[in-house]
């Protein structure tokens, strides 16, 4: 999973990606204007840590999340396309938002209103799809009006009712596409399209219930937008701490979980994820997919051979194979089934992919 951090200028972006990878990117004003902070953190899975103490493996592999942290954006008017470029291959926007308050550190709208800005960006990045959409239009306009039967045709229809939608100030992450007609789009990485969790950055112990009720009212209407708080700079002082000093800390802080794992968390529910295994002599590994993923598909996450000759799943749940304590007796209690391509893939199946190239 690849979640792009982005937000106004000084919101807190590097400081809540340092939160969230144990980096220590440098932050301030400006400090990373060109190139892109990365880091990739594995996902905390007691599962798998299970799995690897019943099965020995050699190795371990947990799911990953990528993080990319870029250049702050400027507000009330289409986002920089050098930041959209960067910001494509991601599968959601984590979206920081400022929420601290202090003299030290300039606001680009000249005060602190994390609602205002929840709204501008929202607003920045329709601003954005619209420009993309009509670029692309305008290009192959010509073709489409000299010609009736150009391939460009269907694009340019639907690349019309995008911008219709748009126009009414409404994402597309709301409008409904055929799977060929997501197709058709997918390439232009819409801002819109992908979900959004919000991250509202607070100060130290300022209470943000008020601000996460009133979230709730301006985005009861949205689809795939949800919001957590986090203490960007306490969390990031935590991050940079070693493991045996955390809890100590947490505690002293009142921090129920880190939001490093919070985050996490919040996105595999936001963008409705979950986890299947691979459990062996060699590695014990968990795999992430789109809940609903079909046992074909996610063959194609392990290798493209494993999908294209697939031929059957042999898998029994996770629950059920820690209930009985070892393959040999789920297979006697009958709880180890052979399942076809069409199945679709429980979170904590875990999964032997029978098949042939
Ligand atoms: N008091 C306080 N200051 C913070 C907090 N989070 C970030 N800051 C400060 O705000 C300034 C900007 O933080 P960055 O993390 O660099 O912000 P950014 O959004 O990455 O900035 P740009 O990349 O320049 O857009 C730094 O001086 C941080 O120390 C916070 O939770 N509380
Ligand atoms: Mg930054």
């Amino acid at each position: 999973m690849k979640i792009g951090i982005i937000g106004l200028k000084q919101s807190g972006k590097t400081t809540v990606f340092n939160a969230l990878t144990g980096q220590a990117a440098q932050t301030g004003y400006g400090a990373n204007k060109v190139e892109v902070n990365m880091g990739t953190v594995p996902v905390p899975d007691s599962r798998v840590d299970k799995l690897t103490e019943m099965f020995k493996p050699k190795r371990q592999v947990n799911a990953v999340v990528e993080y990319m942290d870029v250049a702050g954006v400027e507000g009330e008017k289409a986002v920089d396309p050098a930041i959209l470029n960067q910001i494509k291959v991601t599968d959601a926007l984590l979206v920081v938002i400022r929420a601290f308050e202090t003299d030290a550190v300039a606001h680009p709208f000249g005060s602190v209103d994390p609602i205002r800005d929840f709204q501008s960006l929202m607003d920045e990045f329709l601003l954005s799809d619209q420009a993309i959409a009509e670029t692309r239009i305008s290009r192959i306009e010509k073709m489409v009006r000299s010609n009736k039967n150009a391939p460009e045709k269907k694009e340019y229809d639907l690349l019309q009712r995008i911008i219709a939608h748009l126009e009414e100030m409404k994402p597309l992450r709301e409008m409904v596409l055929k799977d060929e007609e997501r197709k058709l789009v997918r390439g232009f990485q819409f801002l819109t399209q992908k979900p959004v969790l919000v991250v509202f950055n607070t100060g130290e112990g300022e209470d943000s219930t008020e601000l996460l009720s009133r979230f709730q009212e301006v985005s009861a209407e949205m689809e795939n937008v949800d919001a957590i708080t986090v203490s960007g700079k306490i969390e990031m002082e935590v991050s940079q701490l070693s493991a045996e000093e955390q809890p100590m800390f947490m505690e002293d802080l009142g921090l129920e979980a880190l939001a490093k794992d919070r985050v996490i968390q919040a996105s595999y529910s936001l963008l409705g994820y979950i986890s299947f295994f691979t459990a062996g002599e060699d590695e014990c590994r968990a795999w992430t997919i789109r809940n609903g993923t079909i046992a074909q598909k996610a063959a194609g996450e392990i290798h493209s051979d494993i999908e294209r000759g697939f031929i059957r799943a042999e898998l029994v749940n996770y629950n059920d194979f820690i209930a009985l304590g070892s393959m040999a007796k789920c297979k006697e209690d009958g709880k180890l089934r052979l399942e076809g391509k069409e199945y679709k893939v429980h979170d904590g199946d875990i999964i032997n992919f029978r098949f042939n190239v």
